[in-house]
């Protein structure tokens, strides 16, 4: 009988320790999910992020306090003073279309909300100079 146990304690211990690594490798490959990122900086792991626990974040970008929290209400769409999932992932797209939007007024030089192929070039050439003339850090 002990034996018996003692085999299917052993043969469950290989099966967790295969579906661990194996959900390791899956979390390599795939890219971080929003709620992956919120359940990360919700410390107290109450399911809404306090303001504190934003920043935590985002100081660690260097982001000015002000910004910060001006961030955190755009984003706290019903003005709990918390995020909750949702309006994190929401904040997250917004924040992707406004990048999507900056970058590509910044490529449309005369703003007729079209990048022509002088606008791309002009573009790609400002990336280039960019990169050859990297400022050193203060
Ligand atoms: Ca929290
Ligand atoms: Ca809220």
């Amino acid at each position: 009988m002990i034996s018996k146990t003692l085999k299917i304690s052993l043969v469950l211990f290989i099966l967790c320790a295969f579906t661990s690594t194996n959900a390791q490798d899956r979390k390599r490959k795939e890219r971080p999910k929003p709620e992956a990122l919120f359940q990360k900086l919700d410390t107290n792991e109450d399911g809404t992020l306090s303001l504190e626990e934003f920043k935590s974040k985002t100081q660690r970008q260097e982001i000015k306090a002000e910004v910060i929290e001006e961030r955190f209400k755009t984003l706290d769409a019903n003005t709990d003073s918390a995020l909750s999932l949702e309006e994190f992932e929401q904040g997250r797209e917004l924040a992707k279309e406004d990048r999507l939007k900056k970058h590509f007024s910044s490529m449309d030089k005369n703003g007729d909300g079209v990048i022509d192929f002088e606008e791309f070039k002009a573009f790609n050439d400002s990336k280039k100079h960019k990169r050859k003339h990297k400022r050193p850090k203060d």
